[in-house]
């Protein structure tokens, strides 16, 4: 019943929420801003500098515009080096799986990750090839939970919203996909992703006919 699958990239693919996660500690710690994987759980598919303004919260009015931008260079900085060395074996199990099944039964596949550095980090898995649309975050002006980036997928792939099934990690990423009028497959765990139409562990469980 669905004409394409739209794959989110970080926590789904491969584990950047976790450079990611890493590349955010080291920044709020420096500004003195604790920081831990609860609250890093929020970040999950907000953008660069939404991501910012929720770690300094009140703190926020304190900087200028321009040292926020340079606070969030230095995180990108430090999460560029950490992808630096990734590599095919960075694919998180059943990931291939999951897109040659996806491939096998005819279906579209689009990626839709509000990261710049997405088009880097499938370069490094080498899977740049398996997608037949990537968004360029560049080019969305609504971070997720906004349906903009699915919605986009959607569009460029040629099929309805009510054709797709995005697959997600984060709690903003699968209302993204559900405010965009799709079935949405959650990555995690179902306490976590309330408003998932289905969870799973992990892509090593993903089993198309089942959805
Ligand atoms: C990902 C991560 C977010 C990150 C965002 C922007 O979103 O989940 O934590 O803040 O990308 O990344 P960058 O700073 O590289 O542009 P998604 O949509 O891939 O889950
Ligand atoms: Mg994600």
């Amino acid at each position: 019943r669905f004409k394409a699958v739209i794959f989110d990239l970080d926590g789904v693919i491969t584990d950047t929420a976790h450079y990611h996660y890493l590349a955010w500690k080291r920044l709020a710690e420096s500004v003195g801003v604790h920081f831990d994987e609860a609250f890093n759980e929020h970040l999950k598919g907000v953008d660069r500098m939404g991501s910012l303004d929720l770690i300094l919260g009140e703190a926020a009015r304190n900087y200028s515009a321009q040292q926020k931008l340079e606070m969030a260079d230095a995180k990108n900085r430090h999460y560029q080096d950490l992808i630096s060395t990734m590599s095919e074996a960075d694919l998180l199990p059943g990931a291939v799986d999951a897109l040659a099944a996806v491939r096998a039964a005819g279906l579209r596949i689009g990626l839709a990750s509000v990261s710049k550095n997405a088009f880097t980090v499938l370069e490094h898995l080498g899977i740049r090839g398996r997608f037949d649309y990537v968004v360029d975050a560049a080019t969305i002006t609504h971070s997720k939970p906004h349906p903009e980036i699915f919605l986009t997928a959607a569009d460029k792939l040629g099929v309805d919203p009510g054709e797709c099934l995005g697959v997600e990690d984060a709690v903003a990423g699968v209302a993204s996909i559900k405010r965009a009028g799709m079935y949405a497959l959650g990555v995690g765990s179902p306490e976590v992703l309330t408003q998932a139409d289905r969870v799973i562990p992990g892509l090593d469980q993903f089993r198309l006919e089942d959805y």
